[in-house]
């Protein structure tokens, strides 16, 4: 049975992900950690411990205290806060990491980092993006990306460390909400078509980004990481994704369930910016054919599940 530590684990993706490693390997084999501490299922569900992930040395003891094998690291800011705090991003979303991979690489502990659609840039190819193709993002999320996809090859190369990654598309959910990424108006729209029936989008029409379910993405890390290693040749960075939409096509699909909803649109110079320097559509293929990477959401069935859970939610 694995034992697992999971860092940021009250962000938008740990809260469901500790819920979910829980049901599969056992409440006491999952140790929750995040810098601050929440009423959450996921830290009142097993083991919660406060962890700042630049305090290599509370990380190690906490690792060895409960003897993990497996570490999934997800502390990191996203793309706009990113961007408004470069040098801050840097701080956390690198030395974090490397903190991170320092106590697997010392304990021989399975790995997992998520990469994004951020580490593209404006010279990726749009459509279909390849899973192996030019990385030259103009974010500082991009770049910490880019050199964390990197640094997860070289620990395995170097090292011999089982590290393994997905290259997160924007990701959807009704549980946590994310912050700070450029991709969170996909989760606003949602809230906002059932409080108040209309919303003000931050992403211009006809701006294509890749989008994710979350029930999808916790699909995939659990399989990534269970996968037989000999078959991965891309073991860090796989492109994932459910959907390639514009903001008119969640629109779209909320008005079949809620028909007064009205969509306007004030763009945010930040976020428009680091939207088109990104991917139209990835290219899942490698996923597909290494490790079997299969959604089970598209738009229209994340749509459905998503209000019915925002109006059980807000009643
Ligand atoms: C963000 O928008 O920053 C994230 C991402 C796509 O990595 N959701």
């Amino acid at each position: 049975m694995k034992k697992i530590l999971v860092t940021g684990a009250l962000g938008q993706i740990g809260t469901e992900l500790v819920v979910e490693l829980r049901k599969i390997y056992g409440e006491g084999n999952v140790v929750a950690t995040d810098i601050r501490k929440t009423e959450h299922p996921a830290v009142e569900g097993g083991p919660f411990e406060i962890v700042d992930v630049l305090d290599g040395k509370r990380l190690a003891e906490v690792a060895d205290r409960y003897r993990v094998d497996t570490i999934i690291h997800l502390a990191a800011l996203l793309s706009a806060t990113a961007e408004n705090d470069p040098l801050l991003a840097w701080n956390i979303n690198m030395n974090g990491l490397v903190n991170a991979l320092e106590v697997a690489r010392e304990r021989g502990c399975q790995f997992f980092t998520p990469s994004s659609i951020g580490a593209f840039g404006p010279s990726t190819p749009k459509d279909h993006t390849p899973q192996d193709t030019i990385q030259r993002p103009t974010t500082m999320y991009g770049v910490n990306k880019v050199a964390g996809e990197l640094l997860c090859d070289y620990y395995y190369h170097k090292f011999g460390l089982d590290t393994r990654g997905l290259r997160f598309p924007g990701l959807i959910s009704h549980t946590a909400p994310p912050g700070g990424g450029t991709t969170d108006y996909a989760v606003e729209i949602y809230y906002e078509a059932v409080k108040h029936k209309k919303y003000t989008c931050y992403i211009a029409e006809g701006t294509y980004m890749d989008m994710m379910y979350m029930p999808d993405a916790i699909d995939a890390i659990i399989r990534l990481m269970e996968a037989d290693g000999e078959k991965l040749v891309h073991r860090n960075a796989f492109n994932v994704s459910a959907m390639s939409v514009e903001p008119e096509d969640f629109a779209r699909e909320i008005k079949k369930h809620i028909p007064e909803f009205k969509m306007d649109y004030q763009v945010d110079p930040l976020r428009q910016k680091i939207a088109e320097s990104w991917p139209n559509s990835l290219d899942t293929s490698c996923a597909e054919e290494e490790w079997g990477f299969r959604p089970n959401y598209d738009l229209e069935a994340m749509t459905k599940d998503m209000l019915e859970n925002i109006r059980k939610k807000l009643n």
